[in-house]
């Protein structure tokens, strides 16, 4: 027999672990499904080396309890892999969430019943739920993608992607290592691989800007101050998602040697702060040559190969329209002798054997190939669950053409299902942690307002949804993020439409419109009473 939930959460990472608990916290019966056999979302599955995070640990964290966030101590400025996911298993164990939750279960489908306005759900393993609300916390990179290569499946080594990295690592001694992607995981990861690998083969098709994270133990001092600090840090921080130093100045505002200080000053600092150096560098394709042109003056200072230093040097793209990327020794990586970049723009792969890749121009060979080849972001792990909503309408179907929802938490036939930190939303552009509080808080009152008025359902009005695409689009357009093909609109990904899928207004802004929305009453929604 179908067991009775009242609130089903998909995904047990940073978002299903907070929604759970909030969920218990306003006495609503909740359970949630994680294919991995343990807690962690992406940090469960990213455990290729040099995985960490890119916003500051300190800021990369929860403070809905300030229990919490008083007692656990960071080590370092960005916190790697194993330290996040203890942190996210310290926070399953300290507010007893594991009882709820059912690991190494993938939910497969999710059908609305017009007639009870209950959605029924199915798991892996055949057992059926039936629940009133589905929180749908898969993530928003978390369906990963391996490359599509001609033989690939004939080539005899091992092939990992790090995004699915196995528990028992590979030894990388001996062995001539291909790594295909520069994105965020595969700059974390070269430098790391190419200290033990026989040789390193790096095969770029779009160089990315890398800027140094400058990582270093957490200072005991630094860190209790950030502690005392806590509750301005945080109330600031959800108006701004990651507490850099936003500039208010345009990059033309200042003389050129006061420009090199600032971009010198922050590339000291390291981190994603450097894109922040001029309010005008993701909106003016000028001001923003600016910003590209030192980082390609610091590439070239680093690499001693000069054609490789060019190959490493994006140029059809502007700095930050694609994510920008932080790494340590990554561009100096490329001077060790035994690691090689081959440029896919020059020489594309045509075809992988037993033991080699083959380029237009060159057989490499290979005995193990690791794709940091990325994942269908932000859509990619709701389309591998069949959800239908009323009607039976299927979501995929919906979808077609690009993600349709209103504020990025809900859209029209598929009642009582948010999604968290989806298209629509800032979701990626944002510190993924304070994006996630603020979804899951809205939706916790949203659902205590519809049990206190004895609702049934809520849905928005087509109009709304239109609108808040039409939004989404709007505020795109006004910057430079459009102009690369990235993942941001869907372009890694063959014959996924290309829309621009994140609300790049800024997290103080999308807060403030969804708080309104809810004060209003939830405008924008139908809400159907209960008989
Ligand atoms: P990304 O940022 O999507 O990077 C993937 C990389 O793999 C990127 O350089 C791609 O080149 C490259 N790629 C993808 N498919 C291929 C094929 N078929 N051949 C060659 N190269 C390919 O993923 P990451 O995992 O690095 O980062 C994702 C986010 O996860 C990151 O921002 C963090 O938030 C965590 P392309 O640029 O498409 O030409």
């Amino acid at each position: 027999m179908a067991r009775r939930i009242d609130a089903l959460i998909v995904g047990a990472g940073f978002a299903g672990l907070y929604a759970l608990h909030k969920m218990r916290e306003i006495g609503v019966v909740a359970h949630a499904f994680e294919m991995a056999d343990d807690v962690g979302g992406v940090w469960y599955w990213n455990r290729y080396p040099g995985a960490r995070c890119d916003v500051e640990s300190v800021q990369y964290s929860y403070s809905f309890s300030d229990d919490l966030q008083q007692e656990w101590d960071w080590t370092e400025r960005f916190a790697q892999q194993p330290e996040i996911l203890a942190y996210l298993n310290h926070v399953a164990d300290r507010f007893d969430l594991r009882r709820s939750i059912s690991f190494g279960t993938g939910i497969v489908s999710a059908a609305f019943d017009d007639e009870t306005q209950l959605w029924h759900v199915r798991d892996d393993k055949g057992e059926e739920y039936i629940a009133r609300y589905c929180v749908m916390a898969s993530g928003s990179l978390s369906a990963s993608r391996l490359p599509d290569l001609p033989g690939i499946e004939d080539f005899d080594g091992p092939v990992f992607h790090t995004g699915a990295w196995p528990e028992d690592a590979p030894e990388f001694a001996d062995q001539n290592v291909a790594v295909i992607g520069t994105g965020s995981s595969g700059i974390q990861a070269i430098p790391q691989i190419a200290k033990s690998a026989e040789h390193l083969y790096v095969f770029q098709r779009t160089p990315n800007f890398v800027i140094p994270a400058r990582n270093q133990p957490l200072a005991a001092e630094t860190l209790a101050k950030y502690k005392a600090e806590y509750p301005v840090l945080r109330a600031r921080a959800k108006q701004v998602g990651t507490l850099y130093d936003f500039s208010e100045t345009p990059a033309f505002e200042v003389s050129a040697e006061e420009r090199e200080a600032e971009y010198q000053h922050r590339w000291d600092q390291g981190g994603v702060n450097f894109v922040h150096a001029f309010n005008d560098i993701m909106t003016d394709l000028e001001a923003n040559q600016t910003a590209a042109d030192f980082v390609h003056a610091r590439i070239r200072g680093a690499v001693d190969d000069p054609v490789v230093a060019e190959q490493l040097c994006p140029k059809d793209y502007p700095l930050g329209a694609k994510r920008i990327c932080v790494g340590t020794d990554y561009y100096e990586t490329y001077n060790r002798s035994n690691v090689t970049l081959v440029d896919l723009q020059e020489s594309p792969i045509t075809q992988v054997s037993a033991g080699a890749i083959e380029t237009r121009d060159v057989t490499i060979p290979i005995d193990m190939i690791v794709c940091a080849t990325g994942y269908d972001a932000l859509t990619g792990a709701l389309a591998r669950i069949d959800i239908r909503g009323r009607g039976g309408v299927s979501l995929t179907d919906k979808w077609a053409a690009g993600p349709r929802n209103y504020l990025g938490l809900m859209c029209v036939d598929f009642p009582n299902m948010f999604f968290i930190t989806g298209p629509g939303s800032p979701s990626v552009l944002v510190n993924m942690v304070v994006g996630i509080e603020q979804h899951v808080d809205w939706i916790a009152d949203c659902i205590i307002h519809l049990e206190a008025s004895g609702a049934t359902s809520m849905v928005p009005t087509a109009a709304a949804e239109s609108k808040w695409v039409q939004r989404v689009n709007d505020e795109a357009s006004k910057t430079l993020f459009p102009k690369a093909s990235s993942w941001y609109l869907g372009a890694n990904i063959p014959g996924k439409p290309h829309v621009f899928m994140p609300f790049v207004g800024g997290i103080g802004r999308y807060r403030a419109i969804c708080d309104q929305v809810a004060a209003d009453g939830y405008s924008g929604f139908e809400i159907s009473q209960g008989d």
